[in-house]
């Protein structure tokens, strides 16, 4: 009785942490339900390029190589001295939320974050990944065989 109680408690804790790995389609039609194609001027391809290149569509990507110390958590590697907070360092928090809000394989969060951070001046160039790989390229493939 115990152990099953126990391998319950486990498997809720881990379900609530679980990593999601997104196929590309997946997430082209997730991103879509939620108002992303043609947010802020920008087309479908390009979130899912972004993401891509950020993520590799993983839900739990963390980078912690930034030089000034803080870390990108996520899909869209959300940065933790702007748009959430880790308590390891002060954070604008401007997306008012928890970093590790951005692991879990509920990504309602991330994008209602994503679009905050579009809409700042800089636009998707706030993601150095996209400017280096999606800005101004032939995005067709990211949706390719998706039937959107
Ligand atoms: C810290 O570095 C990251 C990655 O280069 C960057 O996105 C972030 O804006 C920097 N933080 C500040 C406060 O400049
Ligand atoms: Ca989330």
């Amino acid at each position: 009785m115990r152990s099953i109680l126990i391998i319950t408690l486990l498997s809720c804790f881990c379900a609530a942490y679980e990593a999601k790995i997104f196929s590309k389609c997946e997430l082209a039609h997730k991103l879509k339900t939620k108002g992303l194609d043609g947010y802020h001027g920008y087309s479908l391809a390009n979130w899912v390029c972004m993401a891509q290149y950020e993520s590799n569509f993983n839900t739990q990507s963390v980078n912690r190589k930034n030089a000034n110390g803080s870390t990108d958590y996520g899909l869209f590697q959300l940065n933790s001295q702007w748009w959430c907070t880790n308590s390891k360092q002060p954070s604008a928090n401007a997306c008012s939320t928890t970093c590790s809000k951005f692991l879990d394989d509920n990504i309602d969060d991330d994008i209602v974050c994503a679009k905050r951070v579009v809409r700042d001046p800089k636009g998707m160039s706030a993601w150095r990944a996209w400017v280096k790989h999606c800005k101004g390229k032939d995005l067709s493939k990211y949706l390719a065989g998706c039937n959107l």
